[in-house]
This record gives structure tokens, C-alpha cells and sequence, in this order.
């Protein structure tokens, strides 16, 4: 039988991981047909409440879950990981200045990038939904010397599959008739979620809607849809975070030919080397590859710039810090 794949999840007990865990035990993550093994790390206060959730999971007698350890310390829970995914964070609470909100999630990614580094297995991959999720995945990965910096990464993908959805109900077609679609950027309100590439039935889907619509609506839209979710359902959220982040880890295993995610950037379109940015992205044999050749016409290109402009003031922030 095959070995089973070590998935650890921080921030379990929260309410991305009760989304999350069910869906990684029931084989959505990696396949249907690998085993896979759950680390749970949460704070020690939240230790219990990750064992509720651990009961639950056993009571679903999940085929191909073959075993499940809680703990709050980072160096047992990413011992021979194969995929981390960062989700505990440090959430703003009124008040807070954005020194205070890097400091104490530098607080978190740097230890765990560092338990990360000393023992996750040789094909560690890891995907940061906490937020502010591109920083933070930066704060862990300088933190982890000896893994590849690729391996390191940041969820834009609800935004992707955000703009996918707004998109096909404006042009009312299916969503599988959308190609090419692309989140730019940071997991924040500068991201630029991208029409002049994203095709419909062969054609762009710039040419298809009115400039006032993507510029007044669509783009706004996609960037805020968090706070509007928050709005409606009085929580953040959850189950299609949840959603993103299997499907980020299942294309970057499996392959696809074009989504978003933000991952350390070469230089590609003007991002400074180094900055974990959302581009347009293949999976191509277990690794993420920018894709090329794209041209960006003036309007797009300054919504690019203003949102890596945020990445490049957070990463010199953290710098003054002292978190990378
Ligand atoms: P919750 O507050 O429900 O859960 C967070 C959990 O993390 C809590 O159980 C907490 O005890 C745990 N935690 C805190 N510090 C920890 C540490 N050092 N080690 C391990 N666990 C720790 O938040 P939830 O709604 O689950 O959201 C989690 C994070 O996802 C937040 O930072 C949120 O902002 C972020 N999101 C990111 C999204 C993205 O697209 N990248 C979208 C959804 C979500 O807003």
C-alpha cells in the first residue's frame, strides 16, 4: 500500500479547518486514491476543540485517512510534512497598526517556517491562507534556509475563483467556459483581478463587458467579496476559503494549465525577485511555472504595480522588524 502523504494544517480548530480537514481525510486534496495522514496545530487553548474536531473525523471512517495527531508544538507537527498549510493567524483587531499585525504574525510564520525547515520532509509544500497571507508566507520562507523558496506560497485562488464566478454571471455561460483568468498581486484590496487575458468561448472577456462594469464593478467586486461575505453571513469566509486551498494544492500535485496563485516571484512582469506576488501560473510536474509572454496594456499595468507596491512596503516593513 502506498505510504500515506503527511498533511499538516495550522489554525485546525478555526473555521477554515472545520471546512478544511473533511475535505483533505476524504481524498479532495491530493486524489482519490492517496492515503493521507493529519497533523493538527492550534494554540493550547484550542487544543480541545481540535480534539472535537479529530472525533468527528474518525467518526466518518474515511477510507483513505489513516491517521490523525494533535499537537501545539510546531517541530512535532510539521515532522515529516509533505504539505503545510499555514491557516492560524493573527487576526487585525480595532486598533491595531499594520506594525503590530507583521510583528505578531512574524511571531507565528517565523517559528513555524523554522519547524518547517529543521523537519518537514524533502518535498515540503506549503501553501499560507493566514492572512496577511503573501507576507507571511515570505516571513516563513526566509525562515526555512533549506527548502527551495519555491515551496513556498499564497493563496489567491478564492479570489480566482471569485472572479470566475462574478464573471459568469455577468456573461451568463457556465464557469467552465471560462480559460485563462488571472489574479495579480497581494490576497488583499489592491489585488488586480485580470480580464485582458481571460478568454470566453474563444473570445477576451474585456471586449465582452462595458470598461465602467470591469473597472466600477467587477474589479471592486472581486477584491471586496471577503468583507462582503463578512457582511452577510456575520462571519468570515470559510467553507470556499476551504475550497481554494484544496484546489490550489490538488493543481500544484496534479497540474493545470493556467490559475493564480502567489508564488516567489523571478523578476517576471516587473515584480521584484523575491516577492511572493499572485501571477497566471502552470503546474507542471509538481512545480509552478509564471506564465510568459503575456502583454499588460496601461490599465492593467498600473493596478499591478499599486498592489506589488503594497507587497514591497510590507516586505521592507517586516525588514525594519527584523522578521526576515
Ligand atoms: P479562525 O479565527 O476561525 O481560526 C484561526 C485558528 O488559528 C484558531 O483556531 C486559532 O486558535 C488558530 N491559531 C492562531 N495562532 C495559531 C498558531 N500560532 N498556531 C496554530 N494555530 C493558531 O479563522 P479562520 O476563519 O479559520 O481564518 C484563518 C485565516 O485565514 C485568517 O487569517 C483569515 O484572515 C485568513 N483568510 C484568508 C483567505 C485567503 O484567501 N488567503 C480567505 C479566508 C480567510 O479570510
Amino acid at each position: 500500500a502506498q505510504t500515506p502523504v503527511k498533511v499538516t494544517v495550522t489554525g485546525a480548530a478555526g473555521q477554515i479547518g472545520y471546512a478544511l480537514l473533511f475535505r483533505i481525510a476524504s481524498g479532495q486534496l491530493l486524489g482519490a486514491d492517496v492515503p493521507v495522514k493529519l497533523s493538527l496545530l492550534e494554540i493550547p487553548q484550542a487544543v480541545k476543540a481540535a480534539e472535537g474536531t479529530a472525533m468527528e473525523l474518525d467518526d466518518c471512517a474515511f477510507p483513505l485517512l489513516s491517521g490523525i495527531e494533535i499537537t501545539d508544538d510546531a517541530n512535532k507537527a510539521f515532522d515529516g510534512a509533505n504539505v503545510a498549510l499555514l491557516v492560524g493567524a493573527r487576526p487585525r483587531t480595532a486598533g491595531m497598526e499594520r506594525g503590530d499585525l507583521l510583528q505578531a504574525n512574524g511571531g507565528i510564520f517565523g517559528p513555524q517556517g523554522k519547524a518547517i525547515n529543521d523537519h518537514a520532509a524533502d518535498d515540503i509544500r506549503v501553501l499560507v491562507v493566514g492572512n496577511p497571507a503573501n507576507t507571511n508566507a515570505l516571513i516563513a520562507q526566509q525562515s526555512a534556509p533549506d527548502v527551495p523558496a519555491e515551496r513556498f506560497t499564497a493563496m489567491t485562488r478564492l479570489d480566482h475563483n471569485r472572479a470566475l464566478s462574478q464573471l459568469a454571471a455577468k456573461l451568463q455561460v457556465p464557469v467552465t467556459e471560462i480559460k485563462k483568468m488571472t489574479i495579480w498581486g497581494n490576497h488583499s484590496a489592491t489585488q488586480y483581478p485580470d480580464l485582458f487575458h481571460t478568454e470566453v468561448g474563444g473570445k477576451i472577456a474585456a471586449e465582452l463587458v462595458d470598461e465602467a462594469w470591469l473597472r466600477d464593478t467587477f474589479i471592486p467586486t472581486v477584491a471586496k467579496r471577503g468583507a462582503a461575505i463578512i457582511e452577510a453571513r456575520g462571519a468570515s469566509s470559510a467553507a470556499s476559503a476551504a475550497n481554494a486551498a484544496i484546489d490550489h494544492v490538488f493543481d500544484w500535485v496534479n497540474g493545470t494549465e493556467w490559475t493564480s496563485a502567489a508564488i516567489p516571484s523571478d523578476g517576471s512582469y516587473g515584480v521584484p525577485e523575491g516577492l511572493i506576488s499572485s501571477f497566471p501560473v502552470a503546474s507542471r510536474d509538481g512545480k509552478w511555472e509564471i506564465i510568459q509572454g503575456l502583454e499588460i496594456d496601461a490599465f492593467s499595468r498600473e493596478r499591478i504595480d499599486a498592489s506589488v507596491r503594497e507587497l514591497e512596503e510590507e516586505r521592507t516593513a517586516v525588514r525594519e522588524l527584523g522578521l526576515i
